[in-house]
C-alpha cells in the first residue's frame, strides 16, 4: 500500500490471471440389474443427499439413463467414482458412474 496526493491508501494488485479449476460431476449410469433401493442408499451415502433427494436422482437416472450425483475438484469427483463402483461391485451390481468435466 502507499499514499498518493491525498490520504486515500491505493491498494495495487497484479492482474489476476488464475481461472478457477475446473469441476467434475459426478454421473451415475442407468441399468437393468441394480436394485433402485440400492441406488439410493450409496447416492445419500457417498453424495450427502437426504434421502427425498436422493430419490429424485436415482428416478432421474432410471428414466433417463443418467443423472449427476454431484459436482466436485477432479480429485474428490475421482474418489467418488471409486467408493460407488466399489460398493456397487462389493454387492454383486453392475452400477456404473464416470466423473466427467462440467460444461
Ligand atoms: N433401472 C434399475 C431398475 O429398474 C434401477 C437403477 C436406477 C439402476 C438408477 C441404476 C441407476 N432396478
Amino acid at each position: 500500500p502507499r499514499r498518493d496526493d491525498g490520504d486515500a491508501v491505493v491498494l495495487e494488485r497484479r492482474p489476476q490471471k488464475t481461472a478457477p479449476p475446473q469441476m467434475y460431476q459426478v454421473v451415475m449410469l442407468n441399468d437393468d440389474y441394480t436394485p433402485m433401493e440400492f441406488v439410493v442408499v450409496v447416492i445419500q451415502e457417498f453424495f450427502n443427499k437426504d434421502r427425498e433427494s436422493a430419490t429424485q436422482i436415482m428416478l432421474k437416472i432410471h428414466l433417463d439413463g443418467r443423472g449427476v450425483c454431484g459436482v466436485y475438484s477432479r480429485d474428490m469427483a475421482a474418489t467418488k467414482v471409486n467408493q460407488v463402483m466399489e460398493a456397487a461391485h462389493q454387492a454383486g451390481h453392475p452400477l456404473q458412474c464416470v466423473s466427467e468435466p462440467v460444461e
